[in-house]
């Protein structure tokens, strides 16, 4: 391979990759292995990303763990064992840290550092990089490993500022741990976070008080210790997997059933539904019929499965009903717990609806909603994220003359990407798990390894090429994202307000931000491109010969 254009200055890089979880990490290490020089930033004190700062009572993944690690390389696969069905944070954290070290990753990796800035140079065909230190570097190629879920939203609550007790939200949770001992604690937020910490902070507060705006659906996990006996023959079978897992719909070796609800009785759906919940997991019910996401109809019978579920569980019937939720299933994350609507049967733990009686202030000593006042030394904000764009949004990121990203897709117009990878205007940067790639709605380390295996081969094709420049054409992103938001329209997905659709922050554009056509689809998709020779981004050699 040609080496041109190298960089080899402690300032100069051929790219700079922005955070080191999952995906800055497994991006430096492919650019090492091809031979490019990278310099990762990233604002924590260690590696981790999201692993790193949600440290929350609970925080566990939802996708099994044999799924949820890196498939790379065969030697990492056949040395790492994780305990359970689904990991926990710290377990999670481990491997991480078992990957930075196993491949000498930290040596490239300057922690404790925020990007700040990126600014597209035209003549020098090069990003300038703002870091936090005062410092700044440049590199011909820009590439955000920022997560989809790092930016954290603590809503603009009155009064927070004079609460005299601790508060934290889930998202940046202290290193140290919190004490919930003997203390009145107060949550806000019943979402993936808040449903996995609420069983855990219960057993140990004193009293736990819940908030809920928007009772939610969830299903028993039903977590267990992995059985040696059971990894070892997921080993023996992984390259199988692997290529399932690449070419389903959501990265989980699993597909729907080919049936509609409505081709099986009333009583072989109840025994459908039931084998699914004691089975439990993320897809089971889900994919129980192939239906369920799409036509109303079809939703409301699991809608209405999953709603006696909870009467049955949870023993007064008014904090039952209060729990009941009545959007469609499955267009906010779908959510799996331990234990979590049995909680409300315990004496310490109360239910408080927000949406009947919202939150007007945090005073001093706890919480003012509309009809009463309730004490509490410690609030935890399990208040979510400003997805997708959010992290993106942190950076002040210039393209072509000077325009920021913010700028772009401003204004009520709806984030534009091509691929989600790129986006015109930006050339040279490129967006791992990004919008408008399946990125959230897919195990995200199937995503992950995807994007960063295209923009490693992608770099190494322009260094062969002797390309300089390649920047997504504004047409091919518009035919994107239309695509995107036509296959997001076929389902009920826009039919709610989510995090998915940027409903949940204050004066942000809506639109639906994810590709919802499959990782399968999408690898051959991305695959294409590539093959027809990066067709729908314009290449350009240092001389400004444009190939496509
Ligand atoms: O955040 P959320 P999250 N007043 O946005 C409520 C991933 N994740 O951190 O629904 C009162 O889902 C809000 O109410 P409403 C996963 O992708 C994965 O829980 O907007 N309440 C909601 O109940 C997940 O989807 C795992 O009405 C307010 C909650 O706060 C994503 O992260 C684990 C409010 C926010 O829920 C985000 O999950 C954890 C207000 N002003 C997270 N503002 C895994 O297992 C917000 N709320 C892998």
């Amino acid at each position: 391979m040609s080496s041109f254009q190298k960089s080899n200055s402690l300032t100069d890089f051929d790219a700079v990759v922005v955070g080191a979880g999952f995906s800055g990490l497994y991006m430096l290490y492919r650019l090492r292995e091809t031979g490019f020089t990278a310099r990762v930033f990233e604002a924590g004190d260690n590696v981790g990303g999201t692993w790193y700062w949600n440290r929350y009572p609970g925080a566990r993944c939802d996708v099994e763990s044999i799924y949820y690690n890196y498939t790379f390389s065969e030697e990492l696969l056949k040395e790492w064992s994780w305990s359970a069905k689904y990991a926990e944070q710290p377990e999670i954290l481990s491997y991480i840290n078992y990957v930075a070290d196993k491949f000498d990753l930290r040596r490239d990796v300057q922690f404790n550092t925020r990007v700040q800035s990126a600014q597209y140079n035209e003549k020098k065909n090069r990003w300038t990089v703002q870091l936090n230190s005062g410092e700044k570097v440049s590199a011909q190629y820009f590439i955000t490993a920022v997560g989809c879920l790092s930016a954290s939203n603590v809503p603009k609550f009155k009064g927070l500022e004079n609460f005299k007790g601790e508060w934290h939200h889930t998202g940046h949770w202290p290193h140290e741990g919190v004490d919930f001992q003997g203390k009145r604690v107060g949550i806000i937020g019943t979402g993936s976070s808040g449903i996995q910490a609420i069983p855990v902070i219960a057993k140990e507060a004193k009293h736990l008080t819940v908030f809920q705006r928007t009772p939610q659906y969830s299903s028993p996990a039903r977590n267990t210790p992995n059985d040696p006996e059971h990894l070892k023959n997921i080993r023996k079978n992984y390259s199988d997997i692997r290529a399932k897992m690449r070419h389903s719909i959501t990265g989980i070796p699993e597909e729907p059933r080919n049936i509609s609800v409505f081709d099986d009785s009333p009583e072989e759906r109840q025994r459908v539904f039931e084998e699914a919940w004691q089975k439990g997991g993320l897809l089971n019910l889900t994919y129980s019929y192939n239906d369920l996401s799409i036509t109303p109809e079809a939703n409301a019978i699991v809608a209405e499965f999953i709603r006696s579920k909870i009467r049955e569980t949870v023993i007064k019937p008014e904090v039952a009903e209060k729990l009941l939720p009545r959007f469609y299933y499955g267009t906010k994350r779908t959510i799996i717990d331990t234990d979590y609507f049995e909680t409300y049967n315990r004496d310490n733990v109360s239910l408080v609806d927000v949406k009947e009686a919202p939150i007007q202030e945090i005073t001093a000593t706890g919480v003012k909603t509309e009809d009463a006042e309730y004490e509490l030394d410690m609030i935890v904000f399990a208040t979510g994220f400003d997805a997708m764009t959010g992290p993106l949004f942190k950076i002040d990121i210039r393209g072509k003359d000077g325009v920021s990203l913010k700028e772009k897709w401003a204004g009520g117009s709806h984030t534009r990407t091509y691929l989600g990878l790129g986006t015109a205007g930006f050339p040279n940067m490129f967006m791992l798990t990004g919008p408008e790639s399946p990125s959230v709605l897919s195990n995200m380390m199937v995503s992950i390894e995807q994007h960063v295996e295209w923009v490693s081969d992608c770099i190494s094709y322009m260094c062969d090429q002797n390309q300089a420049v390649i920047e997504a054409k504004e047409d091919a992103e518009n035919t994107w994202s239309n695509h995107c938001r036509e296959i997001a329209d076929q389902t009920l997905f826009t039919k709610t307000n989510s995090w998915y659709m940027g409903a949940n922050i204050e004066g942000k554009a809506r639109g639906f931000q994810i590709y919802l056509g499959g990782v399968g689809t999408y690898r051959t998709i991305c695959d294409e491109v590539a093959e027809k020779g990066y067709v729908g981004f314009i290449l350009t050699a240092s001389e400004k010969s444009a190939v496509n």
